[in-house]
Order: structure tokens, then C-alpha cells, then sequence
């Protein structure tokens, strides 16, 4: 293994997440002692000398490999890599990839595989860059390396490739009879096939489409379903067939749209009792990867009384997503446009764009995910919104049959607080951050809060939150006490209360502490963002309860 270090102290290199961190001088050295890194997982949990690193690290491993059939295709597919991936197979480069939060893969030439002895080599580097998405300066810990799984995929010659199955756009539910299905199949070669089947076998379902292209649009009725919300999460096996190529998967029926001033969930109010998290384990201060952690995460979520979550402010491992289906809790999913980054740069742009369809295209049948998020707390100003715009407009291209929004800022007014971002015209939700009572003030500012709302569209708190170290007490002035951020929770919630018919739900800010190379308050952060509701240690932290008193309420008095 080889990697590079930074010549300085590297805690002090990382605490500075400025552009300065690309021009500190690295020094490069060759370790004779050799790791064994978990995979999937991230470098700086694995071991203490590289908590703070950032750079490249050279990954190698061995394996035998077979083909079933010789006519087969073989991919290689990564989960996700952050950030950069150069991927070798047997000494030949496979490919690059950039983004550290979305699966990729790179198809293996028969020429290259052997049936013993393979050798595959990925060259990770996560050195933040201001050019990339995100760029250098974040809220969250740059974990490093081969963090999603990779898996060698063997497929016929002539494969599925994708498909799209969902309630078609504007259908009645007044029964939950006869409701139109639509979407697509896509074939790598559709020259070869005749035609595809469809199946639900529970709902006696099978149906056959002609091929006459790649794209095979698929329509047809469900006689009777249930329909997936968070009280009913049912998903149904589905089975699609070319003859040559076989795919299986779970899905669940539902339809999310926008009426008015209201979000409808299967043609019904939803308000949405949320709470925002990072893809990561606080106990272990590492990445959240498995099927455990996601039941972990969303767990304590359900505990809290949610029926939803925000994945910020990447896009999270599939195990969340799908965990998410089968539980029942609506998903928030956003790319990492994340504060100031380069809104003038096509390439940034692109960028952006790629981490979007990527996003989608891995998720856009899980019925959990209602909103697609393009981007964080972007600052106003008129690049930035031709820039968010055009994402915007990306995402529905890609998936007409979700909402989109953002997170955007509070334009704080003295004695109003107004929502009239630029951009609330063009998102399906108005979503913004707010601190009142952290970041400035105290928390009984909330009480004579005035707010005013430029646009006639659902709206959604995608952040609040007050830092406290769990264990800490005092008083509810003492900052950073559990009694504070107490105290902090009571009067948001009795500003909630007064909030107009228009409040679609909140995602307060967080379920979980976390790492932040921004946080280097010693005496209470050392570290970690502590707007946790759940500490360090997993410890529920006093507001936990105030959060959930307010979301039992409503799910009392809310549907669903
Ligand atoms: C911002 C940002 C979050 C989080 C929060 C905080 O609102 O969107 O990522 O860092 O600040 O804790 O201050």
C-alpha cells in the first residue's frame, strides 16, 4: 500500500477545510506494513493514523472467476467509491469515475478475465477539490475510500438494463381497482428479443409487450392493490422476463403529487414528521454501510415517530433506501450541491447533473422516495439560480412521477422572516433551514417569529436544530446542554403549531451526532456536529422526547 500524507500536522490540515488545502505541500510515502481494509468501509475508521487522512490509497485484492456461460457479459459495479475511482482489472485499466455517493460500473472484457489468480486494483483518492461536487468545504467528514459494496455482475448477452414501473400520473384512486400501470423496459439489444413479459404473481398479473426498440413502454391495469404508504409499506414481487434475461425485485404502488398548497400521498394530506440524517454510525464514527446500520438509522427514526427521513446530503447507500421501502418511511434523497460552489463552470454543472442521474437511476422504483433534493443552503444570487434551475429541470426529465425541491436559506428581515428565495418557483415544495434560537438569539425568539411566504405552494422545514453534548447538563440557558437544546425543541414545536395550513412537515437537523472536520469548538465539539438527538455514545438526548411527543400528537391527527 502506498499513499501520500500531508507534510504538516494532518488534524490541523483537515480542520482546514478552506481552499487552502489543495496547495498544503504533500509528502509521499511507502508503507512496508500491510493494511487489510474492510470493503465495503472507509479508511479513517479502520485505523487511528488515518482519521484525518485525505489522498490516495491503492487497494488490492485477488480472486478466482469463472463464467457460467461463456456467451455472458461480466460488469464490475461499484456501489461507491469516494472519491475519484481508477479501476485496474488483471494490470488493464477498467475506468475512472468521480462522485463519492453513487454506484457506477465498467464491463470486463473476456480478454482480461482468467479463471484463477485475477487481480483487481482501484486507486481511491478523496482529496476534496473547489471544482467538484461537493467541493472542499462541507459539514460532514470526507470518509475515504471503497465504502458501498462491489460486486462482479454476470448477465446474458442480451440483458435487462432497466426498468420503470410506476402509477400513472393524474390516475384516480378513488378505488383501488383498475389502476393504470405505466413504464418502460430497457434492453442493451433489443434486436435479439421478441418481447418482454411483466409479472405480479400476488395481483395474478402477466403481461406480454412487443419489442420495437430498446425502451419497451409497458401499460396495463392492477385489478385490486394495496397501496404502499407508511402505515401499509406492501411491496410486491415482480418479475420481468425477455426469454433471454430474467430480473426480480420488490416494489410498492403509490402516487405523490402536489395540489395546491397541499402534498398528497395517494391522494391524501401528507404532513411529513421528518428528521434528517448522515449516512453515518455514531458509535463506531464511521460510515453507515450495511443492511444493520440502515435498520439502525431508520429505526431509531420510527422510534421518534417519523414517517419520514432526509438523506443528507448525498445520495445514501441502497440498503437505506430499500430498508426504507419495506419499513414504510418516506424519503428525502438530494445530491451534494451543498453552500457556495461553482455556479458559473458548465463543467461544474455537469457534474452535478451526473451525480443527479446517477441518483435516479439507481432508485427511481423505490416508493419510499417522494422528493428529489438538487441541492443545500445554495446561496441567492442569479448564476446560482439558472444553475439550481437547470438541475431542476434535470430531475424531472429524468422522473416526472416525484416532487423536487431544495433546501434553501430564510431571508431574515428585521421582524419577519421571509420565504422568497427565487427559487421556491420553481420546486414543487418550498423547503428551508432554520435556526432561530441557535445560531442567533434564544429559542423563545420563536414565540414573536413572523413569517411570511412568497409563494402559494407547500412548505417544509428541512432543518432546525440546537448542538448539545449528550450527558451535559444545566440549565435551559446553558448552551450546549441537553436542557438547552430541550428548551430549544419546546418552542419550535409550539411555533409549528402556529404555522399556516400550507406547513407540509419538518426534518429537524439531526438524528444523530456526527464528524465534521468544521467543528473544532475543544471543549464541546472536538470533532463532531452534536445536533444529534442521539449522542456520540447512541444515548437519546432529552429533545428526543419533545420531538416525539409533537410527532405521536400528529400522527394522531394527520394522515398518515
Ligand atoms: C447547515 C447545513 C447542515 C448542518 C447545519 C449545522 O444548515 O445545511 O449541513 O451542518 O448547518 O449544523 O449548522
Amino acid at each position: 500500500y502506498r499513499y501520500q500524507e500531508r507534510s504538516q500536522n494532518d488534524r490541523d490540515a483537515y480542520w482546514n477545510t478552506d481552499e487552502q488545502v489543495n496547495k498544503t505541500e504533500r509528502k509521499e510515502y511507502r508503507f512496508t506494513d500491510k493494511y487489510t481494509l474492510q470493503v465495503p468501509g472507509d479508511w479513517n475508521s479502520q485505523a487511528e493514523k488515518f482519521l484525518y487522512y485525505e489522498g490516495i490509497v491503492w487497494y488490492k485484492r485477488s480472486f478466482d472467476f469463472t463464467k457460467s456461460n461463456a456467451a455472458n457479459k461480466v460488469y464490475l459495479y461499484f456501489g461507491a467509491v469516494n472519491f475519484d475511482a481508477d479501476v485496474y482489472f488483471n494490470g488493464k485499466k477498467l475506468g475512472k469515475h468521480k462522485g463519492g455517493f453513487t454506484a457506477f460500473n465498467f464491463e470486463v472484457p473476456d480478454s482480461y478475465l482468467k479463471p484463477t489468480g485475477n487481480y483487481l486494483v482501484v486507486k481511491v483518492d478523496n482529496t476534496r477539490h473547489k471544482d467538484e461536487v461537493p467541493t472542499v468545504n462541507t459539514d460532514w467528514w470526507n470518509y475515504g475510500g471503497i465504502t458501498r459494496d462491489v460486486q462482479l455482475v454476470e448477465v446474458p448477452a442480451a440483458f435487462i438494463q432497466d426498468y420503470s414501473l410506476h402509477i400513472k400520473k393524474g390516475a384516480s384512486l378513488k378505488t383501488t381497482k383498475n389502476i393504470p400501470v405505466e413504464g418502460w423496459v430497457q434492453l442493451n439489444d433489443w434486436q435479439t428479443t421478441k418481447e418482454v413479459t411483466v409479472e405480479i404473481p400476488e395481483l395474478k398479473i402477466k403481461k406480454a409487450f412487443p419489442v420495437t426498440g430498446d425502451k419497451v413502454a409497458v401499460q396495463f391495469n392492477l385489478p385490486a392493490v394495496q397501496l404502499w404508504s407508511p402505515q401499509t409499506p406492501k411491496l410486491y414481487n415482480i418479475v420481468i422476463n425477455t426469454g433471454a434475461d430474467k430480473i426480480e425485485d420488490k416494489i410498492g404502488f403509490r402516487t405523490i403529487e402536489v395540489v395546491g398548497r397541499q402534498v398528497l400521498l395517494n391522494g391524501k394530506p401528507l404532513f411529513m414528521r421528518g428528521i434528517c440524517t448522515h449516512e453515518e454510525i455514531p458509535q463506531l464514527g464511521r460510515r453507515a454501510y450495511s443492511k444493520q446500520d440502515a435498520l439502525q438509522l431508520l429505526g431509531w427514526a420510527k422510534e421518534l415517530g417519523c414517517n419520514m427521513v432526509r438523506l443528507a446530503h448525498y445520495p445514501h447507500n441502497e440498503n437505506m433506501t430499500r430498508t426504507a421501502d419495506s419499513l414504510g418511511i418516506l424519503v428525502w434523497s438530494e445530491i451534494p450541491v451543498y453552500w457556495t460552489i461553482d455556479f458559473s463552470s458548465g463543467e461544474v454543472f455537469d457534474k452535478a447533473r451526473t451525480q443527479l442521474t446517477e441518483m435516479i437511476t439507481r432508485d427511481h422504483n423505490r416508493a419510499s422516495i417522494i422528493i428529489w433534493s438538487v441541492g443545500n443552503e445554495t446561496p441567492v444570487n442569479p448564476l446560482r439560480l439558472v444553475f439550481m434551475r437547470n438541475l431542476i429541470g434535470a430531475a424531472r426529465s429524468l422522473d416526472s412521477t416525484r416532487l423536487v425541491s431544495a433546501a434553501l436559506e430564510v431571508n431574515y428581515q428585521p421582524g419577519v422572516n421571509k420565504i422568497d428565495d427565487p427559487l421556491g418557483e420553481y420546486v414543487d415544495i418550498v423547503s428551508f433551514n432554520e435556526y432561530l434560537g441557535w445560531y442567533a438569539g434564544l429559542p423563545d425568539k420563536c414565540r414573536t417569529a413572523n413569517w411570511e411566504f412568497a409563494y402559494n405552494k407547500p412548505f417544509f422545514i428541512s432543518e432546525t436544530g440546537a448542538e448539545t453534548l449528550g450527558g451535559f447538563h444545566g440549565d435551559s440557558l446553558t448552551r450546549w446542554s441537553e436542557e438547552y437544546q430541550e428548551w430549544y425543541y419546546r418552542e419550535q414545536v409550539a411555533m409549528f403549531k402556529r404555522m399556516p395550513d400550507n406547513f407540509a412537515g419538518l426534518s429537524p437537523w439531526i438524528l444523530c451526532d456526527f464528524r465534521s472536520p468544521r467543528r473544532n469548538n475543544q471543549t464541546f465539539q472536538e470533532g463532531w456536529n452534536n445536533k444529534g438527538l442521539i449522542d456520540q455514545q447512541g444515548r437519546k438526548k432529552k429533545a428526543f422526547f419533545v420531538l416525539k411527543e409533537y410527532y405521536d400528537e400528529r400522527s394522531r391527527t394527520s394522515n398518515p
